[in-house]
């Protein structure tokens, strides 16, 4: 599918702000899961709503149904994916007048996002805190999470795999643990402890995601987000003398015409917060929009049922369209 250069830019900001979502969330909650899962594969930003011009299903999966439903739907057949769909379908529709609008799809959309988060939430709460007493230690947590980095050498702890390290990440959980605990006693309450995990669903938090995000995407450290940086971000050759497609040649545009505002040929840290906190910006609203573009054959800019389910595949996954996806998401997360 070919994309303009204005297009690929809105959906590579939709993508930084979903994802900055998602995998804030991942590194919080994925290592507790499993203690031999690589936190190294859960970088933020590995995650790609774009895999090159392939477009990421996975992405919008997630986006309508939840990180959690989608992937009940990936093992599904397209039969009962459809079936479930329908079922959806229905629950979207708020007037019942057999459409779906942007207004509705855009409802729907942030009621799973805000649905994942407070099961996420609850789920990790409960893990480390099963007594539920009103707060939690940083000690215990960072035992419960961090404990094996004690029988691993300091060499091991601070291997980089793309300028990450388990140290590194220990040290940003730190360092956002101490954002997050309002009242500093060094424990969080639940409310506090959502924003440790979340963060990109607390506007206290929004400073500590740029830094955390600014922090990501400087590999050399030298405070500025250069060019190779950014695209280094959503696009790494596969091999030395693989062309760069040309969404990336697009993206190399878009960095110099409308990230680089102050023309020096880098992004400084204001140039990074305006393009992944975009005042005016909605990424439920994003979303739905483009799950319409994609679906609304007849461009009536409203969905019957029969186009949803014939675009079944954008919308959720069976496992019949995504058991490529499934598997590398199982690698990735
Ligand atoms: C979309 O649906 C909502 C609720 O079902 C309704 O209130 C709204 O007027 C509709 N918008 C349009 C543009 O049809
Ligand atoms: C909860 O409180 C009990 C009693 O004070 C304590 O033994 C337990 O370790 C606490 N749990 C957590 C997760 O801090
Ligand atoms: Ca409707
Ligand atoms: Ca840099
Ligand atoms: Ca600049």
């Amino acid at each position: 599918m070919q994309k303009t250069a204005g297009e690929m830019s809105n959906n590579n900001t939709r993508m930084m702000l979903l994802l900055v979502a998602i995998a804030s969330a991942a590194i919080a909650s994925s290592i507790p899961d499993d203690l031999v899962h690589n936190p190294l594969e859960v970088d933020s930003l590995h995650n790609k709503h774009f895999d090159g011009v392939e477009h990421n299903a996975q992405f919008d999966h997630e986006a309508f149904l939840g990180p959690d439903e989608s992937k009940k739907f990936d093992g599904l057949t397209p039969e009962e994916s459809r079936r479930r769909l329908g079922l959806i379908v229905d629950r979207i529709d708020e007037n019942k007048d057999g459409l779906v609008n942007l207004s509705e799809l855009k409802n729907w959309i942030a009621y799973t996002q805000r649905r994942y988060i407070e099961e996420d939430v609850n789920r990790v709460w409960n893990r480390h805190n099963p007594e539920n007493n009103n707060t939690i230690s940083w000690e215990t947590y960072q035992k419960a999470v961090y404990g094996f980095l004690e029988d691993m050498s300091p060499e091991e702890q601070e291997a980089e795999d793309n300028g990450i390290s388990y140290k590194s990440i220990l040290k940003r959980d730190r360092y956002r643990w101490s954002v997050a605990d309002t009242d500093s006693d060094d424990s969080l309450t639940k409310e506090e402890f959502a924003a440790f995990l979340h963060p990109e669903d607390h506007p206290s938090m929004k400073a500590l995601v740029l830094h955390e995000t600014f922090t990501d995407l400087d590999k050399d450290k030298d405070g500025k987000i250069s060019v190779d940086e950014y695209i280094g971000d959503m696009f790494r050759p596969s091999s030395e003398d693989e062309e760069e497609p040309e969404w990336v040649a697009n993206e190399r545009e878009a960095f110099s015409h409308h990230r680089d505002i102050d023309n020096d040929g880098y992004m400084n840290e204001e140039e990074v917060k305006l393009w992944i906190t975009p005042t005016d910006f909605d990424h439920s609203e994003s979303e739905a929009k483009h799950l319409i573009f994609e679906a609304d054959v007849d461009h009536d800019d409203q969905l019957t049922k029969a186009e949803i389910l014939d675009k079944y595949d954008v919308f959720v996954g069976s496992q019949a369209t995504d058991f490529g996806e499934a598997l590398a998401r199982h690698d990735e997360f």
